[in-house]
């Protein structure tokens, strides 16, 4: 028996509160230790360095965790004065630009800052009002989550960029025993279904849930994979602008865009999804293929809807929260494997239509541009989600195999310019059903 069942107090509405209150306290907790574990090989050079000009130094980020987790808790909520006033201007999100963000206390202040913080807040949430809360603690924990998969991202990308030699990555691939191409695709009736999120841990973006109507289309089974994708290349998909979109074509001619960031030229690779595409480049395989990328919608059906009993589900497996246990899961994420996998190797996070990989292994660039649903209201502020409502930005959708599982869920909205090679980011296709037979 734990401390919890022997000093549950016996109002069954209170001891539910409690137990939620311990849940978060668990939940944050096991998200810390993750975020630590990311810093574990870290030096000193690098916790400052800028690692891609888009993207903060990684050692920001751990104080941006802190100082969030200070003013949201501990100034708005348990009405404190800042802790460490001296961090609100480097560490703050409207603070400096982001190459003006190395100058950061060294490792060890940085962690007292975090503990201090922390410390303080797993304090004030024993006494917290939840029932008011519980939506902002929920929303820290995500914050957390999404700053993390920033983190392993930059790692990753360092990490690459060392071992480049020039062209090809040092991995280790899974291999395939056999030699299955995954050109499979299946079949979506048409209907509606809900789309979004409004639980307690619904971020802005995902609410509300609505209804929308679809037509009948196919959905590719699988994430596109490197060895699909290598025939694009092999038929000079690069140097042919019928493929690409303008905009699309315009972006690969000034960038000299020749193949994928870290692109793996090796067969190993074959049946792991590609990645370190932009939408730019995932629109014109598309095309090529004779296929288009998915609406959000589409997607987000594909994976979460449940027909027979007209009903979302979190994940496309059902409710089940993603679990770390390696190869016998649901999904590749929370660095499980250390890398993608094969496309075909989790089965049991299949979604009702039978498509794999929804959750986890790569993110999926979609056609949808960022937008708030009808009814959207900003959450906790404006600069969240509503100031990317720019038409600048694509959703993607899905996780990847670093994303934490606080943030891993079919309604879940991830945004970047098209622009952007994510190397956590790969692509599904689909294609409208032929019209019934006059
Ligand atoms: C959703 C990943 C685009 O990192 O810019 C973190 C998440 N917002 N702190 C980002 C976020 C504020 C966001 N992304
Ligand atoms: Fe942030």
């Amino acid at each position: 028996m734990t401390s919890t069942s022997r000093f549950a107090p016996s109002d069954p509405q209170l001891r539910d509160l409690e137990l939620r209150r311990q849940q978060i306290q668990q939940a944050l907790q096991d998200c810390r230790a993750g975020t630590l574990a990311l810093f574990q090989a870290v030096d000193s050079t690098t916790f400052c360095q800028q690692i891609h000009p888009e993207f903060s130094p990684i050692g920001w980020h751990l104080g941006h965790i802190a100082f969030t987790e200070g003013l949201w808790i501990l100034e708005h909520c348990a009405g404190q004065a800042p802790l460490l006033p001296q961090y609100r201007r480097l560490f703050a999100a409207d603070g400096l630009p982001k190459a003006e963000r190395c100058n950061l206390p060294n490792l060890a202040d940085t962690y007292t800052y975090l503990d201090t913080v922390t410390t303080q807040v797993l304090q004030y949430l024993k006494v917290a009002p939840l029932d008011s809360q519980e939506r902002l603690w929920h929303w820290l924990l995500q914050h957390e989550s999404q700053h993390c998969e920033t983190i392993s991202f930059l790692l990753q990308l360092q990490r690459w960029t060392a071992e480049l030699k020039p062209s090809s990555r040092l991995d280790q691939p899974q291999q395939h025993s056999d030699s299955s191409d995954f050109e499979e695709m299946v079949c979506i009736p048409a209907g509606a279904f809900q789309q979004g999120n409004d639980s307690l841990d619904a971020i802005d973006n995902e609410r509300p849930v609505h209804s929308v109507d679809l037509a009948t289309y196919w959905i590719d089974r699988y994430p596109v994979t490197n060895g699909q994708y290598r025939k694009f290349i092999a038929a000079g998909g690069y140097q042919n602008p019928h493929w690409w979109s303008e905009s699309g074509w315009q972006w690969r001619q000034a960038n000299g865009i020749t193949q994928p960031l870290y692109w793996p030229n090796d067969p190993a690779w074959a049946a792991h999804p590609v990645c370190g595409v932009s939408c730019y480049e995932a629109e014109a395989y598309a095309r090529f293929v004779q296929k288009r990328l998915p609406t959000e919608a589409e997607w987000e059906k594909a994976a979460s809807w449940h027909p027979q009993k007209q009903q979302r589900q979190t994940y496309p497996w059902g409710e089940v929260f993603p679990s770390a246990e390696s190869g016998i899961g649901r999904c590749n994420h929370d660095h499980l494997e250390g890398q993608t996998t094969l496309v075909d190797a989790y089965p049991k996070g299949q979604s009702f239509y039978g498509c794999y990989d929804m959750l986890g292994n790569v993110w999926e660039w979609t056609a949808s541009w960022f937008d708030g649903y009808d009814g959207f209201e900003f959450y906790p502020y404006r600069g969240y989600s509503q100031v990317y409502f720019d038409g600048q930005h694509r959703v993607l959708r899905g996780g990847s195999w670093v994303t934490r599982p606080w943030g891993l869920r079919c309604a879940f909205r991830n945004w970047y310019e098209p622009g952007t090679r994510q190397i956590l980011a790969g692509f599904r296709c689909v294609r409208d059903a032929e019209p019934p037979a006059a």
